[in-house]
Parts: C-alpha cells; sequence; structure tokens
C-alpha cells in the first residue's frame, strides 16, 4: 500500500513546502495538492515542492477541464516534469460545482469533457499533434513547443457512477473522495466495470483512498479535527450517499442551510459522531489503522491522509510515519 498526503494550499507556500519537506522525510510516496481558484495556485505551490524535495512524487489534486483549456494543462504538468523529472501526476476531475459556478464557469457535459481532456493531454505529453472534433473540445491542429521527458501518469477524480467507470477505462489511476470502506466498495465495483471495457488489468490502475483523515492518540481529540471538514462534506454529499451512511437527511440539509447561511458554527456543533465516522478516517493510531485496512481488502492501492490530517499535522504525520506506514510496508 502507497501512502501519499493531501495539501490544500490555504496556507503561505513556504508552510506547505515545509510540511511536503516532513512528508517526503517521513516516507510519505505522494504529496496530492488540490486545485481551486481561490487557493493559491497548485502548479506554482507543487513547482516549489519540487525545488525542495527530491523524490516525493508531486500530483495535482486534481484540476478540471473549465478552469484552464487541457492543452494548457499539458504545458503546465509537462514544465513542472522538467524541474521534477519522473515525479509528477496529474489528476483531473469535473471540478467542485459550487466553486465554479461562483465564477460564472458551468460544468458542462462532464464525462465527454473529461475524456476528451485526457486524449488531448495525453496526445500533447506524448510529442504527438493532437486535432480532436469533440463535443466539448475542437482542436484543429495542437503541438508542444518542447518534449515531455517523463511519463506522466493521469488519474482521474471521480465519485459518480459514470466517471468512476470512465477512469476505470482511461485513467493510469483514480483519485476517490470518500473516507469508508463501503464507499469504496460502491465505487471500485464501477471502475471495474471501465477497466473490463478497456480490457486493461484492474492491477494497472492505481486505486487511491483520497480520505479526510484526522490521528492522534487521543480518540476523541483526533474526531473533534475532523467535525469542520465532515460538515462541507455532509453538506456536499448526495442523498444517496447519506442514506448508504443511514445520515439523517433532515439533519444533514440543516447542515447544508446552515453552511450556506454563513452560519459555521452551528454547523459544525450539529455534525454527529456517526457523521465523522462515515465521512472520515478519524481516531486513535489503532482505529485509523483497522480503517486503512478495511480499505486495503476492499481493492484500495494508494491512501491519501487528506485535510486535518490530526490535530497537529506534523505530530500526526509522525504518528502516521511511524506507527502506521510500517504496518503496510509489505503489502
Ligand atoms: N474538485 C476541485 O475542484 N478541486 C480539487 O482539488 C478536487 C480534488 C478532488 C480529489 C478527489 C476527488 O475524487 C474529487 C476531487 N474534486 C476536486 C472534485 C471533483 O472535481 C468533482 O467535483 C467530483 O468528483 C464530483 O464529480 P463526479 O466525479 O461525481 O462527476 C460529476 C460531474 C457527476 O455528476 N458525474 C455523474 C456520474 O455518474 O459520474 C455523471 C454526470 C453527467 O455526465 N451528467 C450529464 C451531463 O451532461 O451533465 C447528463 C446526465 C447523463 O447521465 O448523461
Amino acid at each position: 500500500m502507497r501512502f501519499g498526503v493531501e495539501f490544500v494550499p490555504r496556507e503561505p507556500f513556504w508552510r506547505t513546502t515545509l510540511y511536503v519537506i516532513e512528508a517526503e522525510r517521513l516516507g510519505f510516496e505522494y504529496v496530492w495538492v488540490t486545485d481551486h481558484y481561490n487557493n493559491r495556485n497548485v502548479f506554482t505551490t507543487l513547482t516549489a515542492t519540487a525545488i525542495y524535495t527530491r523524490s516525493i512524487k508531486l500530483g495535482v489534486g486534481v484540476t478540471n477541464p473549465y478552469i484552464r483549456h487541457p492543452a494548457a494543462t499539458a504545458s503546465a504538468v509537462a514544465s513542472l516534469a522538467e524541474i521534477a523529472p519522473d515525479r509528477v501526476a496529474l489528476g483531473i476531475g469535473a471540478g467542485d460545482r459550487a466553486t465554479l459556478e461562483g465564477i460564472g464557469i458551468e460544468i458542462v457535459k462532464p464525462l465527454p469533457a473529461i475524456r476528451e481532456s485526457v486524449h488531448i493531454i495525453r496526445g500533447l505529453l506524448a510529442g504527438n499533434p493532437v486535432s480532436i472534433d469533440g463535443s466539448v473540445f475542437k482542436v484543429k491542429s495542437a503541438s508542444l513547443n518542447f518534449k515531455c521527458r517523463s511519463y506522466i501518469p493521469i488519474y482521474i477524480g471521480a465519485q459518480g457512477p459514470q466517471m468512476l467507470s470512465l477512469a476505470g477505462e482511461i485513467g493510469d489511476g483514480v483519485l476517490i473522495n470518500a473516507s469508508h470502506p463501503e464507499d469504496f466498495r460502491y465505487a471500485i465495483e464501477y471502475v471495474r466495470k471501465g477497466v473490463e471495457k478497456a480490457s486493461k488489468d484492474i492491477k494497472n490502475v492505481d486505486i487511491v483512498a483520497y480520505t479526510a483523515f484526522s490521528v492522534a492518540d487521543e480518540e476523541a481529540k483526533a474526531m473533534e479535527t475532523s467535525r469542520q471538514v465532515v460538515a462541507f462534506i455532509v453538506a456536499g454529499s448526495p442523498e444517496a450517499v447519506l442514506e448508504r451512511h443511514g445520515i439523517n437527511l433532515e439533519l444533514a440539509s440543516r447542515i447544508r442551510g446552515l453552511i450556506v447561511s454563513g452560519r459555521f458554527d452551528e454547523a459544525f456543533k450539529s455534525v454527529t459522531t456517526d457523521m465523522i465516522d462515515a465521512f472520515s478516517v478519524s481516531g486513535s493510531p489503532s482505529s485509523v489503522a483497522k480503517r486503512i485496512e478495511e480499505c486495503l481488502k476492499m481493492g484500495v492501492t494508494q491512501f491519501v491522509v487528506g485535510s486535518p490530517i490530526g490535530p497537529q499535522p506534523y505530530e500526526a504525520m509522525k504518528i502516521i510515519s511511524s506507527r502506521i506506514i510500517p504496518m503496510f510496508k509489505a503489502v
């Protein structure tokens, strides 16, 4: 099992860079940086971390085909790979609806948009001239003016069934935004469908658990730290997902209403332990290790610890490095 860590570049770049230097020292194999227009830019963040690290893989986790044309994304990742050869991975997804709509960008035909984006990006990175008369992208003839000398695996950030299958079909990997084994059971079934459609071997697809995570020796403290992130996850979760975890729909919609109206404290207070259990991996080292084990059994091949990581992120990364990663080294 590979371990990664996710950072949302909300903090000054030097803090994220220090976290990534520490993550590399502690044995994390991947760092994934999220991409939302209102946070620091994912490519400048990854460039800074590339310069101060030697081996940790640098993942765009994840961009989308609407904020930037796929040909421009190809140029950005190829440029990053020139700075950090053979260390870059590209994650692309439909984009966060609320964030994009906030700047007037509509998510249109997400499935063809992702399929066509991957076609354009893969072609450009391979050094081929690309033309496509797609239902979202029309490209007469595109090519990069420089060679990309690294292979850059393309991961699809996916949650819906059709996107999950598309990820299995065309992706080198899939980043599944979830924290509970039942969600991975559900998701991997669809990924498998796409893998079979492309007559691929699922062993060649990196199945990534992109979790909300919090670990501390004190279970209650770890759980408490996830409360805020879980409130936003509950607010954004489709009813089918809430029902899968037996979450009270009325309470979930109350939390959604509180968040939309900016009454965050009340929203956070309304989060239940069941919600924290369903939408995060939170607790003591032994309880999170048990959850990771369950995800492994579902077919997860990379486990990404996402925000908040723990009450003290540095302490939490040290706990993961010394008491959790070694448990899964051999598997
Ligand atoms: N989003 C960001 O903006 N930034 C990030 O850094 C980020 C990180 C991230 C990491 C992992 C991950 O899994 C997701 C992440 N996301 C991030 C969220 C991601 O960008 C998407 O918002 C999220 O994955 C939800 O999208 P989805 O994969 O579920 O796809 C959506 C669009 C969806 O509704 N899919 C449906 C499905 O079944 O998969 C199909 C929707 C569809 O195709 N509808 C058609 C249409 O044309 O709209 C019509 C209906 C039909 O069936 O044809």
